[in-house]
Parts: structure tokens; C-alpha cells; sequence
């Protein structure tokens, strides 16, 4: 999985801070996919699907058992259902 890494190549510092990731769903992991280079201020990152606050690294596709065959990733793994 990969982290959200502070790149010190790509993002010049002013003084302003690297922009905050999105936490659409409000599940408190927020989506380094939308804004590369992001920051999880005030929460976690890593969240796979920022739409649906069920769907995080912390998810389960085991629990509960209907989760299996829901056809997502749950647990941000990158595998569905697995
Ligand atoms: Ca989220
Ligand atoms: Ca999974």
C-alpha cells in the first residue's frame, strides 16, 4: 500500500502547508487518490473509496459475513472481496 509520502522534490514551501486530503465520506480516513501529495490532517489516510464511509483500511471483508460478496474492497486491500 502506498503511504501518503511528503515529497520534497515535487511541492515548494512558502510557508503554507500541503493541502489537507478529502474525507468526502466523513469516515475520519481521508483519500490520497484525489489529491496526490496530501496530508491526513486530523485523521487517517488510505481510504480506497471516499464515497462510502462503510469502505476503509480498517474495514472488514469478514465482518460481517455478508461483506464477503459485496463485491468491494472493504478493507482498502486491493483485492474485492478478499
Ligand atoms: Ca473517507
Ligand atoms: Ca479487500
Amino acid at each position: 500500500m502506498s503511504g501518503p509520502l511528503i515529497s520534497t522534490g515535487q511541492i515548494t514551501c512558502s510557508g503554507s502547508r500541503l493541502p489537507a486530503c478529502h474525507d468526502a465520506d466523513a469516515n475520519g480516513f481521508r483519500d490520497y487518490v484525489s489529491v496526490p501529495g496530501c496530508f491526513p490532517y486530523g485523521g487517517a489516510g488510505g481510504d480506497c473509496d471516499d464515497t462510502d464511509p462503510t469502505i476503509n483500511p480498517r474495514g472488514s471483508e469478514l465482518k460481517p459475513k455478508a461483506n464477503r460478496h459485496d463485491g468491494k474492497d472493504n478493507d482498502c486491500n486491493g483485492t474485492v472481496d478478499g
